[in-house]
């Protein structure tokens, strides 16, 4: 019996070292505890010995079946950990790998502009006002100082709804000065707005699209004059183009809705065939302005003996164009997203 005690826990150690998985233990567990295992067998013996043998063989062979037990768990424990190790090792996670980019939206340069036109009104007291895209002709033209037969409304490519039972007729907005004849017959001066949005015209070709953005501005006050203007809009251009170096000048010119009328250029040079805004010999018209004509005034009900202002207005997309040298028109509306990328804004920057 002991010799068979000593040569089983050899052939144990020996049968365990070379198992190699847990399916191997299991398989030299069965060979040693199983119904017909080693040492099982020798447990079977201790029935044909006599009750006192019986109890010290039976003492030593509980032992031994501890210490088989022991040894085959401490083998399963160093597989179960060699295992893992080759599952850790398999599955490891570089973390110094850069994470993938997520899909990211970015601002559209017209509402960009748009947003930073505002950014500088503002901190000079302007709020913003909007109204409809389809405007009715009082509000789009005659408050204007357009009356029906006046020619600059053929000038303005204006895109007309079918007539309606009544006659009239509504129009898609040309400028976004409706919006200001309407703050003006509903608010009492003084008023200081910028009336930024969509405006169309029916004029398609290299520097026109159907639709396009404006940011008209309005100042009423009781002794607002040209000086006002010059001041505001010459604070405005410095502002948006970060330079107070970039010249501007005014040029006088001709709306019905303003009197005097002038334009506004700004100094650039296109030497080398490279355009380069600032001081340079060079002009590039990028807006127009002028004293709120008093028939515009009378007609939103206010009295031009007491009231005047300035107005002006400019085109968003050609804003955004010269500061960030976008070079063609119509690419802002032909929705490429790579376009987009390229010109877009990272929001929060
Ligand atoms: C341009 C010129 C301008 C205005 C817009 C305006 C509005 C009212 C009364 C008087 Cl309610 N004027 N707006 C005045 C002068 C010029 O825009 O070239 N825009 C792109």
């Amino acid at each position: 019996m002991e010799e068979d005690l000593q040569e089983l826990e050899i052939w144990l150690r020996d049968a365990l070292a070379i198992a190699d998985s847990v399916l191997a233990v299991e398989v030299v567990r069965i060979e040693a505890l199983g119904k017909k295992g080693r040492l099982t067998t020798l447990l079977k013996t201790l029935g044909r010995l006599s009750p006192a043998e019986r109890a010290r063989q039976g003492e030593t062979l509980n032992a031994v079946k501890q210490t088989v037990l022991a040894l085959i768990e401490t083998r399963l424990a160093a597989l179960r950990e060699a295992e893992m190790e080759v599952r850790l090792a398999a599955e490891r996670v570089d973390i110094t790998l850069p994470a993938r980019p997520e899909p990211e939206g970015c601002i559209h340069p017209v509402s960009r502009t748009i947003d930073t036109v505002a950014a500088l009104f503002g901190v000079m007291g302007f709020s913003i006002a909007e109204g409809p895209d389809i405007e009715d002709d009082f509000h789009n033209f005659t408050a204007l100082n357009m009356p029906l037969d006046h020619p600059a409304r053929q000038m303005h490519d204006t895109f007309y709804l079918p007539k309606r039972a009544d006659g009239s007729q509504f129009v898609l907005r040309t400028h976004t000065s409706p919006v200001q004849i309407r703050t003006m017959r509903a608010q009492k001066p003084p008023i200081r707005i910028i009336a930024p949005g969509r405006t169309y015209r029916c004029d398609s070709d290299m520097t026109h699209t159907p639709m396009f953005h404006q940011v008209e501005g309005l100042v009423i006050d009781e002794s607002t004059h040209f000086g006002h203007l010059k001041g505001c809009i010459t604070e405005f251009i410095h502002a948006y183009f970060e330079s107070d170096t970039v010249p501007v000048r005014f040029r006088p010119s001709f709306f019905p809705f303003t009197e005097p009328s002038a334009e506004v250029d700004i100094g650039c040079s296109r030497r080398g065939g490279e355009m380069k805004l600032g001081p340079g010999g060079d002009w590039l018209e990028i807006m127009g302005c002028g004293m709120v004509h008093p028939r515009v005034l009378t007609a939103c009900g206010l009295d031009p003996e007491r009231w005047q202002g300035f107005a002006f207005g400019m085109g968003v997309e050609r804003l955004a164009m010269l500061k960030h040298g976008i070079p063609d028109l119509r690419t802002f509306y032909e929705s490429d997203v790579r376009w987009l990328r390229h010109y877009g804004f990272r929001p929060f920057e």
